[in-house]
């Protein structure tokens, strides 16, 4: 069976090439039987997000052969409880320490997502991606950052996954889709971690993953209304950023749960 990458950016006053404010964005590799849908569901998503209307919308849809496909299990779940936005920081320092990255990058890098990473202070469309050592910023586009494309769950993986994650009241699609972005970016070979939280004005959380720790979710990273958030990859040894992004856009399948870390 072949598989269809589905890709969907949005930005308001132009395109993002043209300076526009991204809005909304998604990546989806689906079967045939679900082309259709997942068009219009990610179309509904860039005409309905909640930092407006967007101007210019880029769908794209291309066919990839199953052969292509790698399978990744998820990486497991679990959830620091943290009192404040400052806790949640702390939490994150703390967490990209365990897996190896150094106090002083990802300092900066929960400095820069405070800030808005872009050059003039917006969001970025992309990543960050740091040296896990010097925090050395390395994406060649600071505005565009580095993108993530052809992902996601196996349907009947993810509806596994929905039925276990219901119990911890953590089953959503938003918790799903960065979860298996997470587990794509954390298995390539130079990735040491990721540090995320959401640029959506209405969702304050985020997660530090990595191999060695998981997806360790923090619920407050943000105060409620910022439009500030976005994506850092904390990599070491890579040769250059271009390869470096390669390899996040080669087509993977989540496929299989591992078990969970504290159940
Ligand atoms: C996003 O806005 O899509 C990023 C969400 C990251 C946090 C997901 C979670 O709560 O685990
Ligand atoms: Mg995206
Ligand atoms: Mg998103
Ligand atoms: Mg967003």
């Amino acid at each position: 069976m072949d598989y269809y990458s589905v890709r969907m950016r949005a930005a308001a006053g132009g395109a993002h090439e043209a300076g526009g404010q991204h809005i909304s964005g998604g990546e989806r590799l689906v079967g045939a039987e679900e082309l259709e849908a997942t068009v219009q569901k990610l179309l509904r998503r860039a005409l309905t997000h909640e930092l407006g209307q967007p101007d210019f919308v880029n769908l794209t849809v291309e066919k990839v052969a199953s052969a292509d496909v790698t399978q990744l299990p998820a990486l497991p779940v679990t959830q620091r409880e943290v009192q404040s936005v400052c806790e949640g920081h702390a939490a994150a320092v703390e967490e990209l320490l365990q897996a190896g990255v150094a106090l002083s990058a990802a300092q900066k890098a929960v400095a820069l997502l405070v800030q808005g990473p872009a050059p003039h202070g917006g969001v970025m469309r992309g990543a960050i991606v740091m040296d896990a050592d010097t925090g050395a910023r390395l994406e060649s586009d600071p505005a565009r950052g580095v993108r993530v494309t052809q992902l996601d769950w196996e349907p009947r993986a993810l509806a596994g996954w929905k039925q276990r994650m219901s119990r911890l009241g953590t089953a959503h699609e938003r918790v799903a889709e960065a979860l298996a972005l997470a587990t794509k970016v954390t298995a390539a070979a130079d990735t040491v971690a990721e540090l995320c939280w959401s640029d959506d004005p209405g969702y304050v959380g985020g997660y530090v993953a990595a191999k060695s720790i998981g997806y360790v979710r923090i619920p407050q990273l943000k105060e409620p209304g910022s439009p500030l958030g976005g994506r850092v990859f904390f990599v070491r040894g890579i040769r250059n950023v271009q390869e470096y992004e390669a390899a996040l856009q080669a087509p993977v399948l989540i496929v299989e749960q591992t078990e969970q870390r504290g159940e």
